[in-house]
């Protein structure tokens, strides 16, 4: 690995076989590229987010942590994406970032008042990425929780895109869509004109499909023109709160893989 910036925020430069890399900013142990070692970029980052950690990255991997969306009274999504988060232990083709109640703001700390360490490890394989997300409860008392990995993948346009294992046969995305599927057990795949991805997740018992559509994404200060057809988010998630006991520990994984026809 070695350190890099993305915009104003300092980064971890993840490089794999065969040239594949990810890149990573401390704040949100946020990843917002991914090129295989075909050279092909396979998240989306919008031109107009913000990059100098006064608001959440539009685009990537936002790590969603306590909270998912507006489903609790803290911050929506939580705060673990707009916190700077630690690098941890690495090395070839791995990094990982912890996030403790030591960094967060004070305000928020606060606010969410429980000793809780949480950690990413991103790793860089031939053709696939793999993030491991661990919560533990550093503290005395059980916390609930809820989890994501809000992840933007890249896709040429909407209309050419199908995903596969969220549902009963293939489902299309024309315009607005934003459903949570509860239970998933498959592996879903993300077809679209530039390939297709297959996804797994383990720990994270549910998924959320979204993409803004025409209307919502022209509302969005950080998100420009047509990007909205430019991606899709599918999103590992754990969205019914979960209480971990102290000492306990949570684990959630994902894999992404290039499928090659
Ligand atoms: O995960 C889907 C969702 O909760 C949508 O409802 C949508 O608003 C999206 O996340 C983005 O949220 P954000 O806070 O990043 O604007």
């Amino acid at each position: 690995i070695s350190m890099t910036d993305f915009g104003a925020l300092p980064a971890v430069r993840i490089e794999g076989p065969d040239g594949a890399v990810a890149i990573v900013t401390l704040y949100g142990a946020h990843l917002v590229s991914w090129v295989t070692s075909d050279g092909q970029e396979r998240i989306f980052c919008s031109a107009k987010s913000s990059l100098d950690g006064s608001r959440a990255i539009r685009g990537g991997v936002p790590v969603i942590f306590p909270q998912f969306a507006a489903r609790g009274n803290g911050m929506r999504h939580g705060f673990a994406r707009v916190s700077t988060w630690r690098l941890g232990d690495n090395g070839d083709g791995f990094a990982e970032f912890t996030l403790t109640q030591a960094e967060l703001a004070p305000g928020v700390a606060a606010a969410w008042p429980h000793a809780f360490s949480l950690t990413l490890r991103v790793e860089v394989l031939l053709d696939e990425l793999r993030f491991v997300m661990a919560v533990r409860n550093a503290g005395t008392a059980p916390f609930p929780f809820s989890a994501a990995l809000h992840s933007y993948f890249m896709i040429d346009r909407l209309a050419y895109t199908a995903i596969d294992g969220v549902q009963e046969g293939e489902m299309l995305i024309t315009d607005k869509y934003d459903h949570i599927y509860f239970g998933v057990e498959r592996s879903i795949v993300l077809r679209s004109g530039m390939g297709a991805l297959r996804l797994d997740q383990q720990g994270f018992t549910d998924a959320v499909v979204w993409n803004p559509g025409a209307a919502d994404s022209a509302a969005l200060a950080d998100m420009e023109g047509d990007e909205y057809q430019h991606f899709v988010c599918i999103e590992p998630a754990l969205i019914e709160p979960v209480t971990l006991e102290a000492g306990a520990t949570w684990t959630g994984r994902h894999q992404i893989n290039v499928v090659y026809a």
